[in-house]
Protein backbone atom coordinates (compact mmCIF):
# COMPACT_ATOMS: atom_id res chain seq x y z
CA UNK A 1 0.00 0.00 0.00
CA UNK A 2 1.48 3.24 -1.15
CA UNK A 3 1.23 6.58 1.67
CA UNK A 4 -1.46 8.48 -1.00
CA UNK A 5 -3.63 5.08 -0.22
CA UNK A 6 -2.93 4.55 3.76
CA UNK A 7 -4.42 7.95 3.92
CA UNK A 8 -7.14 7.14 1.48
CA UNK A 9 -7.99 3.81 3.66
CA UNK A 10 -7.87 5.41 7.22
CA UNK A 11 -10.62 8.02 5.66
CA UNK A 12 -12.75 5.04 4.36
CA UNK A 13 -12.83 3.71 7.99
CA UNK A 14 -13.53 6.97 9.27
CA UNK A 15 -10.64 7.47 11.27
CA UNK A 16 -9.29 10.72 12.16
CA UNK A 17 -6.01 10.85 12.79
CA UNK A 18 -4.06 13.54 15.44
CA UNK A 19 -0.69 15.64 14.65
CA UNK A 20 2.52 14.14 14.38
CA UNK A 21 4.33 15.87 17.18
CA UNK A 22 8.05 16.16 17.20
CA UNK A 23 9.94 12.95 15.61
CA UNK A 24 12.84 10.93 17.47
CA UNK A 25 15.04 8.56 15.43
CA UNK A 26 15.96 5.70 17.63
CA UNK A 27 19.24 3.52 16.30
CA UNK A 28 20.31 0.56 18.54
CA UNK A 29 24.02 -0.12 18.16
CA UNK A 30 25.87 -2.87 19.04
CA UNK A 31 29.76 -2.45 17.26
CA UNK A 32 29.10 0.09 14.51
CA UNK A 33 31.92 2.41 14.89
CA UNK A 34 32.51 2.49 11.06
CA UNK A 35 28.80 3.33 10.31
CA UNK A 36 27.69 5.54 13.01
CA UNK A 37 28.81 8.97 12.01
CA UNK A 38 27.56 8.51 8.40
CA UNK A 39 23.93 7.34 9.56
CA UNK A 40 23.41 10.45 12.41
CA UNK A 41 24.66 12.31 9.45
CA UNK A 42 22.13 11.58 6.97
CA UNK A 43 19.13 11.16 9.20
CA UNK A 44 20.08 14.85 10.28
CA UNK A 45 20.25 15.87 6.74
CA UNK A 46 17.26 13.97 5.40
CA UNK A 47 14.92 14.98 8.37
CA UNK A 48 16.35 18.14 10.10
CA UNK A 49 13.70 18.64 12.79
CA UNK A 50 14.27 15.53 13.86
CA UNK A 51 15.85 14.09 16.91
CA UNK A 52 18.26 10.98 16.82
CA UNK A 53 18.93 8.34 20.06
CA UNK A 54 21.43 6.13 19.57
CA UNK A 55 20.91 2.90 22.33
CA UNK A 56 24.56 1.55 22.59
CA UNK A 57 25.42 -1.74 24.33
CA UNK A 58 28.37 -0.61 25.28
CA UNK A 59 29.89 -1.49 22.54
CA UNK A 60 33.44 -2.85 22.63
CA UNK A 61 34.24 -1.49 19.31
CA UNK A 62 33.93 2.51 21.20
CA UNK A 63 30.35 3.23 19.07
CA UNK A 64 28.93 4.74 22.04
CA UNK A 65 31.96 6.85 22.36
CA UNK A 66 31.53 8.17 18.66
CA UNK A 67 28.30 8.91 19.30
CA UNK A 68 29.09 10.76 22.82
CA UNK A 69 30.99 13.19 20.40
CA UNK A 70 28.12 13.47 17.78
CA UNK A 71 26.11 14.85 20.77
CA UNK A 72 28.01 17.12 21.65
CA UNK A 73 28.20 19.28 18.85
CA UNK A 74 24.41 18.97 18.43
CA UNK A 75 22.00 19.43 20.68
CA UNK A 76 19.33 17.40 18.57
CA UNK A 77 21.44 13.96 18.99
CA UNK A 78 21.44 11.81 22.19
CA UNK A 79 22.36 8.75 23.38
CA UNK A 80 21.29 6.19 26.00
CA UNK A 81 24.42 3.82 27.27
CA UNK A 82 23.27 0.46 28.48
CA UNK A 83 25.30 -1.68 30.36
CA UNK A 84 25.58 -4.58 27.99
CA UNK A 85 24.14 -6.68 25.21
CA UNK A 86 20.76 -7.56 25.94
CA UNK A 87 19.38 -7.25 22.21
CA UNK A 88 17.73 -5.29 19.94
CA UNK A 89 14.36 -5.57 21.50
CA UNK A 90 16.04 -4.48 25.03
CA UNK A 91 17.76 -1.52 23.16
CA UNK A 92 14.16 -0.59 22.03
CA UNK A 93 11.95 -0.70 24.72
CA UNK A 94 14.65 1.67 26.64
CA UNK A 95 14.75 3.80 23.75
CA UNK A 96 10.55 3.99 23.37
CA UNK A 97 10.84 4.72 26.94
CA UNK A 98 13.22 7.79 27.00
CA UNK A 99 11.46 9.12 23.79
CA UNK A 100 7.93 9.00 25.87
CA UNK A 101 9.30 10.55 28.67
CA UNK A 102 10.51 13.11 26.74
CA UNK A 103 7.63 14.03 25.10
CA UNK A 104 8.33 12.80 21.25
CA UNK A 105 5.04 12.36 19.17
CA UNK A 106 6.94 9.98 17.01
CA UNK A 107 9.14 7.18 17.67
CA UNK A 108 10.81 5.93 14.50
CA UNK A 109 13.12 2.28 14.65
CA UNK A 110 16.30 2.43 12.00
CA UNK A 111 19.38 0.56 11.96
CA UNK A 112 22.76 1.39 12.02
CA UNK A 113 24.05 -0.14 9.06
CA UNK A 114 22.92 1.38 6.28
CA UNK A 115 20.13 -0.71 5.30
CA UNK A 116 17.27 1.34 5.93
CA UNK A 117 17.77 4.97 4.00
CA UNK A 118 16.90 8.01 6.17
CA UNK A 119 16.18 9.64 2.51
CA UNK A 120 13.14 7.11 2.58
CA UNK A 121 12.06 8.23 6.24
CA UNK A 122 9.92 11.55 4.89
CA UNK A 123 7.75 8.90 2.79
CA UNK A 124 7.18 7.12 6.20
CA UNK A 125 6.30 10.03 8.12
CA UNK A 126 4.00 10.94 5.52
CA UNK A 127 2.50 7.99 5.50
CA UNK A 128 2.24 7.80 9.66
CA UNK A 129 -0.51 11.07 9.08
CA UNK A 130 -3.04 8.28 8.26
CA UNK A 131 -1.96 5.44 9.92
CA UNK A 132 -1.11 4.46 13.74
CA UNK A 133 1.92 2.39 13.12
CA UNK A 134 4.29 2.57 8.72
CA UNK A 135 6.33 -0.49 8.67
CA UNK A 136 9.04 0.09 5.45
CA UNK A 137 8.40 -2.82 3.73
CA UNK A 138 10.92 -5.08 1.63
CA UNK A 139 7.69 -7.38 0.34
CA UNK A 140 5.05 -5.28 -0.96
CA UNK A 141 5.08 -4.06 -5.07
CA UNK A 142 8.20 -1.44 -5.11
CA UNK A 143 9.72 -2.48 -1.98
CA UNK A 144 13.27 -4.56 -2.86
CA UNK A 145 16.15 -5.38 -1.32
CA UNK A 146 20.03 -4.79 -2.57
CA UNK A 147 23.15 -7.17 -1.92
CA UNK A 148 21.42 -9.77 0.04
CA UNK A 149 22.25 -13.24 -0.33
CA UNK A 150 19.92 -15.16 -1.50
CA UNK A 151 20.34 -17.58 2.10
CA UNK A 152 19.04 -14.02 3.47
CA UNK A 153 16.17 -13.13 1.50
CA UNK A 154 14.99 -17.47 1.93
CA UNK A 155 15.02 -16.45 6.17
CA UNK A 156 13.58 -13.33 5.86
CA UNK A 157 10.52 -14.20 3.48
CA UNK A 158 9.90 -17.44 4.99
CA UNK A 159 10.11 -15.46 8.54
CA UNK A 160 7.48 -13.36 7.17
CA UNK A 161 4.88 -16.08 5.65
CA UNK A 162 5.62 -18.18 8.40
CA UNK A 163 4.81 -15.42 10.82
CA UNK A 164 1.56 -13.84 8.45
CA UNK A 165 -0.28 -17.23 8.34
CA UNK A 166 0.79 -18.85 11.80
CA UNK A 167 -0.43 -15.11 13.88
CA UNK A 168 -2.77 -14.06 10.80
CA UNK A 169 -1.52 -11.15 10.18
CA UNK A 170 -1.90 -9.52 7.02
CA UNK A 171 1.04 -8.32 6.99
CA UNK A 172 4.11 -8.65 4.03
CA UNK A 173 7.00 -7.66 5.67
CA UNK A 174 6.98 -8.40 9.88
CA UNK A 175 9.90 -9.02 10.39
CA UNK A 176 11.08 -6.00 8.93
CA UNK A 177 12.95 -3.23 11.32
CA UNK A 178 12.45 0.19 9.64
CA UNK A 179 9.32 1.36 11.24
CA UNK A 180 7.42 4.78 12.70
CA UNK A 181 4.78 4.79 15.65
CA UNK A 182 2.88 7.00 16.43
CA UNK A 183 3.59 7.52 20.48
CA UNK A 184 -0.20 6.63 21.37
CA UNK A 185 0.29 3.52 19.04
CA UNK A 186 3.33 2.86 21.46
CA UNK A 187 1.46 3.30 24.84
CA UNK A 188 -1.79 0.89 23.43
CA UNK A 189 0.64 -2.31 22.77
CA UNK A 190 1.35 -3.25 26.55
CA UNK A 191 5.22 -2.84 26.12
CA UNK A 192 5.81 -4.05 29.75
CA UNK A 193 4.51 -7.54 28.83
CA UNK A 194 7.30 -7.56 25.81
CA UNK A 195 9.90 -10.17 26.35
CA UNK A 196 11.21 -10.78 22.88
CA UNK A 197 15.01 -9.44 22.42
CA UNK A 198 15.90 -10.46 19.81
CA UNK A 199 14.78 -10.10 16.02
CA UNK A 200 11.26 -11.38 16.73
CA UNK A 201 10.16 -8.37 18.74
CA UNK A 202 9.88 -6.66 15.26
CA UNK A 203 6.98 -9.89 14.80
CA UNK A 204 5.88 -9.43 18.57
CA UNK A 205 5.45 -5.64 18.31
CA UNK A 206 3.13 -6.26 14.90
CA UNK A 207 1.14 -8.97 15.95
CA UNK A 208 0.21 -6.75 19.02
CA UNK A 209 -0.18 -3.77 16.77
CA UNK A 210 -2.47 -6.00 14.54
CA UNK A 211 -4.72 -7.54 17.77
CA UNK A 212 -4.81 -4.08 19.13
CA UNK A 213 -6.74 -2.98 15.76
CA UNK A 214 -4.06 -0.12 15.39
CA UNK A 215 -4.55 0.84 11.48
CA UNK A 216 -1.29 -0.27 10.06
CA UNK A 217 0.48 0.24 6.71
CA UNK A 218 3.46 -0.65 4.74
CA UNK A 219 5.51 1.47 2.46
CA UNK A 220 7.63 -0.01 0.07
CA UNK A 221 11.13 0.49 1.12
CA UNK A 222 14.86 -0.29 -0.83
CA UNK A 223 16.77 -1.85 1.83
CA UNK A 224 20.46 -2.29 1.38
CA UNK A 225 22.61 -4.31 2.59
CA UNK A 226 25.40 -3.35 4.93
CA UNK A 227 28.68 -2.51 3.58
CA UNK A 228 30.61 -1.99 6.58
CA UNK A 229 30.67 -3.81 10.14
CA UNK A 230 29.44 -7.21 11.15
CA UNK A 231 25.71 -8.75 10.82
CA UNK A 232 24.56 -9.48 14.72
CA UNK A 233 21.69 -11.92 13.19
CA UNK A 234 23.05 -15.38 14.50
CA UNK A 235 21.31 -19.22 15.09
CA UNK A 236 20.33 -18.24 19.00
CA UNK A 237 18.35 -15.08 17.11
CA UNK A 238 16.46 -17.55 14.72
CA UNK A 239 15.72 -20.02 17.08
CA UNK A 240 14.09 -17.44 19.46
CA UNK A 241 12.09 -16.12 16.49
CA UNK A 242 11.15 -19.44 15.43
CA UNK A 243 10.11 -20.80 19.00
CA UNK A 244 8.29 -17.52 20.15
CA UNK A 245 6.13 -17.04 16.79
CA UNK A 246 4.76 -20.65 16.80
CA UNK A 247 4.48 -20.68 20.70
CA UNK A 248 1.98 -17.38 20.43
CA UNK A 249 0.37 -19.00 17.19
CA UNK A 250 -0.34 -22.59 18.52
CA UNK A 251 -1.46 -20.19 21.78
CA UNK A 252 -4.12 -18.22 19.89
CA UNK A 253 -5.42 -21.43 18.55
CA UNK A 254 -5.99 -23.20 21.55
CA UNK A 255 -7.16 -20.14 23.01
CA UNK A 256 -10.04 -19.73 20.13
CA UNK A 257 -10.73 -23.50 20.52
CA UNK A 258 -11.32 -22.94 24.10
CA UNK A 259 -12.67 -19.88 23.67
CA UNK A 260 -15.88 -21.25 21.16
CA UNK A 261 -14.30 -19.52 18.23
CA UNK A 262 -14.85 -15.83 19.30
CA UNK A 263 -12.08 -13.28 18.88
CA UNK A 264 -9.89 -11.02 21.59
CA UNK A 265 -11.43 -7.79 22.23
CA UNK A 266 -10.78 -5.22 19.56
CA UNK A 267 -10.37 -1.68 19.64
CA UNK A 268 -13.14 0.45 18.58
N1 LIG B 1 21.87 -1.98 21.24
C1 LIG B 1 21.91 -3.11 20.52
N2 LIG B 1 21.86 -3.04 19.18
C2 LIG B 1 21.88 -4.21 18.48
C3 LIG B 1 21.96 -5.47 19.09
N3 LIG B 1 21.95 -6.43 18.12
C4 LIG B 1 21.88 -5.76 16.94
N4 LIG B 1 21.85 -4.43 17.14
C5 LIG B 1 21.74 -3.34 16.15
O1 LIG B 1 20.55 -3.59 15.42
C6 LIG B 1 20.71 -3.20 14.05
C7 LIG B 1 20.43 -4.39 13.14
O2 LIG B 1 21.42 -5.38 13.32
P1 LIG B 1 22.23 -6.04 12.11
O3 LIG B 1 23.44 -6.69 12.67
O4 LIG B 1 22.45 -5.04 11.03
O5 LIG B 1 21.22 -7.15 11.65
P2 LIG B 1 20.85 -7.62 10.18
O6 LIG B 1 20.60 -6.40 9.37
O7 LIG B 1 19.61 -8.45 10.38
O8 LIG B 1 22.02 -8.41 9.69
C8 LIG B 1 22.13 -2.65 13.94
O9 LIG B 1 22.08 -1.26 14.10
C9 LIG B 1 22.84 -3.33 15.11
O10 LIG B 1 23.97 -2.61 15.58
C10 LIG B 1 22.03 -5.53 20.53
O11 LIG B 1 22.10 -6.56 21.17
N5 LIG B 1 21.98 -4.31 21.19
MG1 LIG C 1 21.83 -4.94 9.09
Amino acid sequence: MNDGEGTRAAEAQGRRFGPLGTTLVIIPTYNEAENIKTIVGRVRKAVPEAHVLVADDNSPDGTGKLADELAVGDEQVHVLHRKGKEGLGAAYLAGFRWGMEHDFGVLIEMDADGSHQPEELPRLLTALKGADLVLGSRWVPGGRVVNWPRSREFISRGGSLYSRVLLDVPIRDVTGGYRAFRRETLEGLGLGEVASQGYCFQVDLARRAVKAGYHVVEVPITFVERELGDSKMSRDILVEALWRVTTWGVGERVGKILGGGKDGPARS
